[in-house]
Parts: C-alpha cells; sequence; structure tokens
C-alpha cells in the first residue's frame, strides 16, 4: 500500500511496491504492466508520480518499454560471480540452463605484435582468432572473441567450440588452467554485435577482458567479451583485512 503520510517519496513506494510483484512472481518476465492511468487511479496518486516510478524501474532493468505496446516486466538478470574461473558451459550448467554456442568467426593466422606480446609467442607462431555467440536456453547472452597458440591447444576445430573449450583443453589435452586476470568495463554494442545478440543498436554492454594461464603459468588465452548488460551482473564478494 501507498501511504501518503509516510517520510518516503510516494514514487518510490510504488516503485517499491511494483517490485513485490515482480519478486513474488505475482508478475512475470514479459508480463504488461497496469497501465498509467491504472496504477494512477489504483493508488491513488498523480500519473506523473507513476511515470516516475515506472521510470526509474526501467532504468534499474526491472522493466522496459516497448513503443505503442505498453510497459512490461523484464527478465531477471544472471547473476555470475567474479570469484572462480569458470566456463561459459559450468555458468550456465550451474543455472540449469541449456549451453549453446554459435560459431561466427574461425581462423589460423600468424599473431600479429600485441597478441604475440601477450601470449609471449615467438615471430611466426600461429594462433587461433574464435568468435562464438553465446547462449543460454538459445537465448543470446555474450559474444567471445578469443585467441589462443595453435602450438599448445593443437587440434581445436568448429566442432569442439559448439561445446565447450575449456572441457577439451582440460579433458583431451589434459592441460591444466591455472588462473586467470580479468577487467569489466562499460561499453556501447556495435552494430554487427547487436544483431546476434538481438538488442537495440547503441546499448550498453559489459566488455570483459580475461587472460587465461595454464597453472605452470603459461599464457593460454586472450578473450574479449560482450554481454548483454540487460541480461547479466557480476558480483564480488570483498572482505575488510
Ligand atoms: C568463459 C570465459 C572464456 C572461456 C570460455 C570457455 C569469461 C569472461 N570468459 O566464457 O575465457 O574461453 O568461458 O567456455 O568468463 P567453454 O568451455 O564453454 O567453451
Amino acid at each position: 500500500m501507498i501511504d501518503k503520510h509516510s517520510p518516503l517519496p510516494l514514487y518510490f513506494q510504488l516503485e517499491e511496491q511494483i517490485k513485490k510483484t515482480i519478486e513474488s512472481k505475482e508478475l512475470v518476465p514479459g508480463d504488461a504492466l497496469p497501465s498509467e492511468r491504472e496504477l494512477s487511479e489504483n493508488y491513488q496518486i498523480s500519473r506523473m508520480t507513476v511515470r516516475q516510478a515506472i521510470t526509474n524501474l526501467v532504468n534499474k532493468g526491472y522493466l522496459f518499454r516497448e513503443k505503442g505496446k505498453g510497459t512490461f516486466v523484464s527478465s531477471q538478470k544472471f547473476e555470475q560471480s567474479l570469484q572462480g574461473l569458470t566456463s561459459f558451459t559450468e555458468d550456465m550448467l550451474a543455472r540449469n540452463l541449456k549451453p549453446g554456442s554459435k560459431l561466427l568467426h574461425f581462423e589460423i593466422y600468424p599473431a600479429d605484435e600485441d597478441i604475440k606480446e601477450s601470449l609471449n609467442l615467438q615471430d611466426d607462431e600461429l594462433i587461433y582468432k574464435i568468435k562464438r555467440l553465446r547462449l543460454a536456453n538459445e537465448e543470446p547472452i555474450a559474444i567471445e572473441t578469443s585467441y589462443l597458440p595453435v602450438k599448445l591447444v593443437p587440434g581445436v576445430t568448429p566442432d569442439i567450440l559448439e561445446k565447450s573449450l575449456y572441457k577439451y583443453i582440460e579433458n583431451n589435452l589434459h592441460l591444466s588452467i591455472g588462473h586467470a586476470t580479468q577487467t569489466v568495463e562499460a561499453a556501447i554494442v556495435n552494430e554487427e554485435d547487436s544483431k546476434h545478440l538481438k538488442v537495440n543498436k547503441g546499448v550498453p554492454i559489459l566488455l570483459i577482458q580475461r587472460e587465461t594461464y595454464l597453472e605452470n603459468g603459461t599464457p593460454l588465452e586472450i578473450v574479449k567479451s560482450s554481454y548483454r548488460a540487460d541480461r547479466y551482473k557480476f558480483k564480488i564478494g570483498i572482505e575488510r583485512k
């Protein structure tokens, strides 16, 4: 209920009410929100206040607007821990989702300067450039571009890449993946990726760059991934020592 005598702003109270109906699954992803007029009549508050609450929930990712159609409940974001060096396949299976991969680009060529330096390669060493669309229950989630040395990871085929690369590295090549460094930053999706990810042009994405090493310290891969910011959020545990 909305309490007009509460010191909490009315738009904030309405936001909380709408969030509760989403959390209790009274409204589920894809459901339409009642119209501004209905909400303003039901809660006896002005349409301007209703609009403010809805705009805030759109900005926070709980709702999305479709021109001429109305406002709808968004899918909940996947929450991904930044601790633990896991693969996309493992991340999806841990959530009981079906992992998927669509190979967009696969190439073997001599490493250029910056990649050569990051992967600690000698002159003319060959690398794979792999671009994959990653899916969860057939829904596009991320685009990953990876670079790996062919000598270290021989025999990679499109077939392997439609499944799990890490599984192949560990189970077939018997290499031990040790640690990685990773950065996360905000970016804007480019036109090509927006089509694959099925998002509008120019929306924000989370750009993740990972450098992974084997247990013995040998550089294994450089990966640049664009995750849908409307579907993904990252979580990290922190400690005050
Ligand atoms: C994750 C990794 C990526 C790795 C891939 C292997 C991030 C940002 N990236 O997506 O570095 O190559 O998993 O996945 O987490 P796969 O074993 O399912 O092919």
